[in-house]
């Protein structure tokens, strides 16, 4: 007895890399640290324009605290981490934090 043979086409199972979650780098206000010295620290840090980064900075320093940037988890924690690094160098309690987007 003769049995058929069927071929199946194979399915595609091409993984799709899962997106690295994203994280906030936020700007929180304090009393002591300097204006032009928040808006120095965020254009060596995060690249920011001196008008972008002054915006940011009144933003903080009005509401409490502001987003800075976006990015993958590790350099988030690495930029937050640079930027509040500036702050305590210079003395000052200049504090960056980062959280999960959601
Ligand atoms: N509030 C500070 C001042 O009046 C300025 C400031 C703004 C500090 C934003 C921190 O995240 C900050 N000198």
């Amino acid at each position: 007895m003769s049995e058929k043979v069927v071929l199946l086409p194979k399915t595609a199972t091409r993984s799709v890399p899962a997106r690295p979650a994203l994280h906030r780098v936020l700007l929180v206000n304090d009393d002591f640290t300097p204006r032009d010295f928040v808006v120095t620290v965020l254009g060596a840090v995060f690249r920011m324009g001196p008008e972008r980064a002054r915006g940011v900075m009144l933003t903080a320093h009005r509401r409490g605290c502001c987003v800075v940037a976006v990015f993958t988890r590790e350099v988030a924690e690495t930029k937050a981490g640079q930027a509040t690094a500036m702050g305590a160098r210079a003395g000052y309690p200049l504090r960056f934090t980062t959280e999960p987007e959601c």
